[in-house]
């Protein structure tokens, strides 16, 4: 018999990727859309499968992670033997504007799915996607022991959704895991965050379709590694013996001004001609430095990072550029570029 998951953000970066890993793994995997007035499911068309087809391995269901009653009636249904809650309000700037939806989905939403979990009495192994965000001011390097210091609403949720985690682990001997994921992105990544924002402006300067790229905080370090990696130690997680809390990250510090210069560069370009300051891209409260330890995750799972973040920038430019270049052409843009 294969193993089923359900997916909870199935439409964003992390989750399309995920699914593909399990699909190639022999998964039937189910994912949980929320209902948008236009398709929201660009990252995952290249593996759709519609109602109609026989034997569907990818299968998506309508629910939202503020419904906690159809959150149970979906778990009732499908008796997942995996369930990964990847769905949130994922944006920190965001969560200034909006704290009080960033706690109900991002914070509750998590909660109401290890209830919906215990409600309907099913035997799942559950992945909570905790987030670096929730160290914010504790100095760097930060694992698994580092106390938390929450500097957004966003981070704040996360801390909730991680003790939530822990709590129906102690509380309910529930197979239940954090995975504390530092920065990852990749070409599928929104176009909002630091990273794609970047290279996405790169490509439009290039081709002469962008010539003032506006940022706020240059200074601020993370850690950034590549989305793709990251979803295999989600995974590696749920297949554990015992269930447990994981750092994931590459360890290698990086600012965001460093960011900028490797991805402009790439594509022959001098930044400091482009980029422009905009206080509107600060922070009330900033996060300085993230940089992972994950030694307890190759240690116990065998996983560490390969793509580091000039590498990283370098993949992101690329298909930037082919992506910019395609809708030139008026090609139909895949999301597998
Ligand atoms: P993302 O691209 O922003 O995707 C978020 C997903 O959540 C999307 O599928 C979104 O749906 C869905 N969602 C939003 N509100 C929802 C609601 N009310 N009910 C159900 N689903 C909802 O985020 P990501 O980068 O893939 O990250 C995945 C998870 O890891 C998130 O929980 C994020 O907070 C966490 N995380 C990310 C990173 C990182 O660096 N990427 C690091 C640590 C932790 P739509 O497509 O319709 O918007
Ligand atoms: O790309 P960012 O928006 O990512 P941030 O805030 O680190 O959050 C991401 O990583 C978290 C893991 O630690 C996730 F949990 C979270 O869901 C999300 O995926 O900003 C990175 C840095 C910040 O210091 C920000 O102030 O870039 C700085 N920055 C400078 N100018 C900017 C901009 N960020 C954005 N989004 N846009 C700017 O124009």
């Amino acid at each position: 018999m294969s193993k089923s998951a359900l997916i909870t953000g199935v439409t964003g970066q992390d989750g399309s990727y995920l699914a593909e890993l399990l699909l190639a793994k022999g998964y039937t995997v189910h994912g949980l859309v929320r209902r948008s007035s236009s398709f929201n499911t660009e990252r995952i068309d290249h593996i759709y499968q519609g109602p109609q087809e026989a034997n569907r391995s990818l299968v998506l269901h309508h629910a939202d992670l503020s419904d906690g009653v159809a959150l149970v009636n979906l778990l009732r249904d499908l008796q997942p033997d995996e369930v990964y809650n990847l769905g949130a309000q994922s944006h920190v700037r965001v969560s200034f504007d909006a704290p009080l939806y960033t706690g109900d989905v991002t914070g509750l939403g998590a909660l109401r799915l290890l209830e919906a979990v215990r409600a309907s009495g099913i035997s799942t192994r559950v992945y909570q996607a905790s987030s670096s965000e929730m160290f914010g001011a504790a100095p760097p390097p930060q694992n698994e022991s580092t106390p938390f210091h929450p500097r957004s609403p966003y981070g704040c949720a996360k801390v909730f959704g991680y003790w939530s985690t822990v709590n129906y682990r102690e509380a309910y001997g529930m197979f239940a895991v954090n995975g504390i994921l530092f920065n990852h992105e990749s070409p599928r990544r929104g176009e909002t965050f630091v990273t794609r924002k970047i290279t996405r402006a790169v490509a439009r300067i290039q081709a002469g379709l962008q010539d003032r790229l506006y940022l706020g905080n240059l200074d601020a370090v993370r850690d950034w590694g590549y989305a793709p990696e990251y979803v295999d130690a989600m995974w590696r997680m749920l297949q554990r013996d015992e269930p447990d809390d994981y750092v994931v990250a590459t360890g290698e510090p990086a600012t965001v001004r460093q960011f900028v210069e490797t991805a402009f560069a790439h594509a022959g370009l001098e930044w400091a001609e482009y980029v422009r300051y905009d206080p509107k891209y600060e922070r009330p409260s900033e996060v300085d430095a993230l940089i992972g330890d994950a030694s307890k995750a190759h240690d116990l799972l065998g996983w560490k990072a390969s793509v580091k973040v000039e590498e990283l920038a370098r993949i992101m430019v690329d298909a930037d550029i082919q992506h910019v270049s395609d809708q030139l052409a008026g090609a139909t843009v895949r999301i597998d570029r």
